[in-house]
């Protein structure tokens, strides 16, 4: 999975194997030094979740194990939003590989978490291919779960991580404000923006988008969406509509599309993106507000709920507050003590 931005795209140029990144950085004392302050960013903007956590694990897997340890773990990691399933299988292990002694000490026993956590947070290799000419990313999910932010923060990375051409389609036309917020983003990413009259078709804000990045050779193009509920069959069926008209005019495209979701709102958000993702062909997730819960958990459990990977994490509303996801960072931010 992805660990920093070059890792996370993959592109025309540097089409590198996974995990080439990570070796580069601990390669690079400049890289290793910015990778050092991205964890320690990753562990203070989860730090509600690791409060609420740590001081279970220290009093679980560093004292004497017995029954109630694991029932107490579990009941830990539920608290966290782990989800039910996924911590029934990963304290079953522990407890396991515990009692067959090949586990000794709370250290030990806290590393094999980690490693259990991640691995299940592990679906396909969670990178966003932008090799396509322009390629297409649509961003989609609930009212109010982040997609405009996260489109903002996205342009700006591939703008300045990247160096490639961005281009925004304002398809939520829903309501006036929404496209003023986009074209503030487009400001502070340096990139275009196409959009259209409040309440006109978002197919063809998107379709006219397509059109100017292709004569421009523009390598990206985002496309927002306005929110909606999974259960509002009429605005289900619209966003099906934008897609074909995409679909349509560019072959293989929307080349991405990935589904917002407020980790805040728990396994509440998790049922209602399920549905989501069924009919609006979803390939990643955005977990957003990382930063506002203590119930992060949420992003360990979402690609074995769902099936699909979690590709970025939002962790605060600035720019630099959208990350690659990387399972084992993240379960480590969650767990570990230093
Ligand atoms: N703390 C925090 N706030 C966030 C994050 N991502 C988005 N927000 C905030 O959440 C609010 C809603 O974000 P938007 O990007 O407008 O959400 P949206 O999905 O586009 O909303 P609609 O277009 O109305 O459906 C804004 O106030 C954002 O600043 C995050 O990762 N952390
Ligand atoms: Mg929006």
């Amino acid at each position: 999975m992805a660990r920093d931005w070059s890792d996370l795209f993959i592109t025309a140029e540097a089409g590198r194997p996974e995990g080439s990144g990570a070796s580069d950085a601990e390669g690079e004392p400049d890289a290793g030094r910015q990778r050092g302050g991205l964890l320690r960013r990753l562990r203070a903007s989860m730090s509600r979740t690791r409060q609420a956590l740590g001081s279970e694990i220290q009093a679980t897997l560093f004292g004497v194990l017995d029954e109630h340890t694991w029932e107490r773990l579990e009941e830990a990691l539920i608290m966290a939003d782990v989800g039910a399933s996924t911590t029934a299988s990963v304290v079953a292990t522990l407890e396991s590989e515990a009692a067959a002694g090949s586990l000794e000490g709370g250290e030990a026993l806290s590393e094999r978490l980690i490693g259990l956590l991640a691995e299940t947070a592990r679906v396909g290799d969670g990178r966003i291919d932008i090799r396509a000419e322009p390629t297409v990313i649509m961003a989609v999910g609930v009212n109010g779960t982040g997609k405009t932010t996260t489109i903002g923060k996205l342009a700006w990375h591939l703008r300045n991580e990247l160096g490639a051409s961005v281009l925004l389609a304002a398809a939520d036309t829903f309501r006036a404000a929404a496209s003023e917020q986009l074209e503030g983003w487009a400001l502070r990413a340096g990139c275009e923006i196409v959009t259209g009259p409040e309440g006109s078709d978002p197919g063809a804000v998107a379709f006219e988008a397509i059109a100017q990045a292709r004569s421009r050779g523009v390598d990206v193009v985002i496309v927002d969406t306005a929110g909606r509920l999974h259960t509002q069959e009429d605005l289900m069926g619209e966003l099906g509509k934008v897609r074909r008209v995409i679909a349509r005019q560019l072959e293989g495209a929307p080349h991405e599309t990935l589904l917002t979701l407020d980790a805040t709102t728990g396994q509440n958000g998790l049922r209602q993106a399920r549905l989501f993702a069924e009919t609006a062909h979803v390939t990643g997730v955005v977990l957003t507000k990382l930063d506002g819960t203590a119930r992060g958990g949420i992003a360990l459990a979402i690609a074995r709920e769902l099936g699909l990977p979690v590709k970025l994490i939002g962790v605060g509303e600035s720019v630099e507050d959208l990350r690659p996801f990387d399972p084992e960072d993240f379960a480590r931010a969650l767990i570990a003590d230093s």
